[in-house]
């Protein structure tokens, strides 16, 4: 999995085309990328960097609690998502609020989460176990900041991770996660983090062993003030991947961070980079 993730980064460097973007900080990308990676060998991790997994994990567990604003990321000292929230910490209805509370062209609210694990419980051989951030009536002007699009009501920031699909076969539970824009050094190792906890998080829920995660990219892209960090961290070899030992608990939604415990995880140290907003 690490090789993969080295080979687009290099990929990107050598031969993506240049390209401006919403943040004006300019990008080098490309378009229509895939990892692929069996949880059987361990938690997809990056080792040629630090990660900051108290960070991925808290954020995921505000997800499923359908959290939009930033308390509670910051009661765990956690700054990932300061720089698009209000002055309130609010971030208008973002992946929390789509996941588990997506209001229906009928009134209703509907849970994603717990409908997501019912249908693999109740029918594992579906082709419909799905996950969608994507509200289109809830989508930001790109014209606007992500401060006065949450005053309007929308979202601070369009899904990227916008789709997880999983499917059940020989006892495992698989999860695809269509990302339609991907900052390649700082946002896409830890989506990539996220997406094999939740499946090891709703494999637990329905009795199944983890399967593969399957990480699909749109725009792919390297922003140009990250091209140092990059050759430094390709300048290094990746190392055996850390485990996971989750704890169980009856619902996917009582989960804490003492639930999760990272095993072996020995990276390279952190590099830092600047974020675009
Ligand atoms: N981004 C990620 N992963 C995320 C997230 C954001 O890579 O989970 F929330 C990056 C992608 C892009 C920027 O560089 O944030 C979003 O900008 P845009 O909406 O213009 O694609």
């Amino acid at each position: 999995m690490e090789r993969q993730y080295l080979n687009l980064l290099k990929e990107i460097l050598e031969t993506g085309a240049d390209k401006g973007d919403r943040t004006g900080t300019g990008t080098r990308a490309v378009f229509g990328r895939m990892m692929r990676h069996d949880l059987k060998n361990g938690l997809p991790l990056l080792t040629t960097k630090r990660l900051h997994i108290r960070s991925i994990i808290c954020e995921l567990l505000w997800f499923l609690q359908g959290g939009t604003n930033v308390r509670y990321l910051h009661e765990n000292k956690v700054t990932i998502w300061d720089e698009w929230a209000t002055e309130t910490g609010d971030l208008g209805p973002i992946y929390g609020a789509q996941w588990r509370s997506w209001e229906g062209s009928d009134g209703k609210r509907y849970d994603q989460v717990a409908a997501v694990i019912d249908s693999i419980r109740e029918n594992p051989d579906s082709r419909r176990h799905i996950i969608s951030a994507w509200n289109v009536a809830l989508l930001p002007s790109e014209k606007k900041s992500p401060q006065d699009n949450v005053k309007d009501g929308k979202m601070a920031l369009a899904p990227c991770h916008v789709m997880y699909q999983f499917q059940v076969a020989a006892g495992r539970l698989s999860c695809m996660m269509t990302q339609r824009s991907g900052d390649i050094f700082l946002g896409i190792p830890y989506n990539t983090a996220s997406t094999a906890l939740l499946t090891h998080m709703i494999a637990r829920q329905c009795g199944l062993e983890p399967g593969e995660v399957i990480h699909s990219i749109g725009d792919l892209h390297l922003y140009k003030n990250h091209f140092d960090q990059a050759r430094l961290q390709l300048s290094r070899e990746p190392r055996a991947l850390p485990g996971l030992k989750l704890k169980n608990k009856p619902s996917i939604f009582d989960y804490t961070l003492d639930d999760f415990e990272i095993t072996g995880y020995d990276p390279h140290p952190a590099i830092a980079a600047p974020i675009a907003v």
